[in-house]
């Protein structure tokens, strides 16, 4: 595969594996570290016999735990601006059709925590912090972090936690839907893995389809949501993979997806 300095990568069946990792920086992320993430994911997404992609951090002690602290520190407005704070990467990865579980271990913080919450589902382990404390380093979050904090908590928790920069608990972000599920930190890569083989099990086109609608709900009202749901729906009839699907399950067999 190809060679990064930030990331690593491997596939595990259908499932391709990152693992960020510059730990003795707690995985933050450098410039270069997110143009590999986009990178590899770009890779993974264009890669047929790949289905879902799982993004961890190596080590035990952090997801990742920021932006790089020491990257940003004498950066002026102009550099940040021309830079455009990682908007291109996180484009880029807003943008891969098949699904992107984070699996997150330890500390997940600041740009690691915004990161994090732009896949589509986060896997929690027991021992994983969430927190924005930007505002402790006299800046604010600028990757989604008081949007998708809000939008997950409700506004006086997200407030609370963006002002006081306290990181909340893998508990309390379970509680509060931040995170799909908490397991033991010692059993959460495999479980990402197998959730994420689960989902790579099923047809790719469809799975797509099926994300970009959860997704559409934090953007579009109801009305509009609903009416693409029902277009997408009867989209899915056009696909082989529906015949397929509804052939296997009456005449009791596993169905074989064409991804077509
Ligand atoms: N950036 C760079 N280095 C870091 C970062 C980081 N975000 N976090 C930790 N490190 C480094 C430490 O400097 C230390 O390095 P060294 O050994 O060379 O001193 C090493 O990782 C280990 O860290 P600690 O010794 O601090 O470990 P502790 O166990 O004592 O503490 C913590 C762990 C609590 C996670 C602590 O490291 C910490 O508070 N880290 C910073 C968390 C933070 O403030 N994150 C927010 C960063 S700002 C941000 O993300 C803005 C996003 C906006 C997008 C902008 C795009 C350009």
């Amino acid at each position: 595969g190809t060679n990064y300095a930030t990331i690593l990568t491997e596939t595990r069946g259908a499932v391709g594996l990152i693992t960020l990792n510059r730990p003795k920086a707690l995985n933050s992320l450098s410039p270069e570290l997110v143009a590999e993430v986009a990178k590899a994911t770009a890779v993974y997404d264009a890669d047929p016999s790949i289905g879902c992609i799982v993004i961890t951090g190596s080590g035990q002690k952090a997801f990742a735990a920021g932006a790089d602290i020491k990257f940003m520190a004498d950066k002026s407005y102009m550099d940040m601006h021309k830079q455009r704070a990682y908007s291109a990467e996180f484009g880029a990865i807003a943008n891969v059709s098949k699904p992107i579980i984070a699996a997150v271990n330890g500390f997940c913080l600041g740009g690691g925590c915004e990161f994090a919450m732009a896949c589509d589902f986060i896997l929690a382990a027991d021992t994983a912090k969430f927190g924005q404390p930007e505002i402790t380093l006299g800046t604010i979050p600028g990757l989604g972090g008081t949007q998708r904090w809000t939008r997950a908590l409700g506004k006086s928790r997200a407030m609370e936690l963006v002002l006081t920069g306290e990181m909340i608990t893998a508990q309390e972000a379970l509680a509060r839907g931040l995170v799909a599920r908490v397991v033991p930190a010692a059993e959460l890569l495999d479980d990402a893995l197998k959730t994420a083989a689960k989902i790579a099990s099923h047809s790719q086109p469809i799975a797509a389809l099926a994300k970009t609608l959860v997704n559409a709900a934090f953007e579009s009202s109801l009305a509009e949501g609903l009416r693409l749901e029902r277009m997408l729906f009867y989209s899915t009839f056009s696909t082989k993979d529906q015949k397929i699907g509804m052939k296997a399950f009456i005449e009791k067999q596993k169905p074989e997806w064409t991804n077509e």
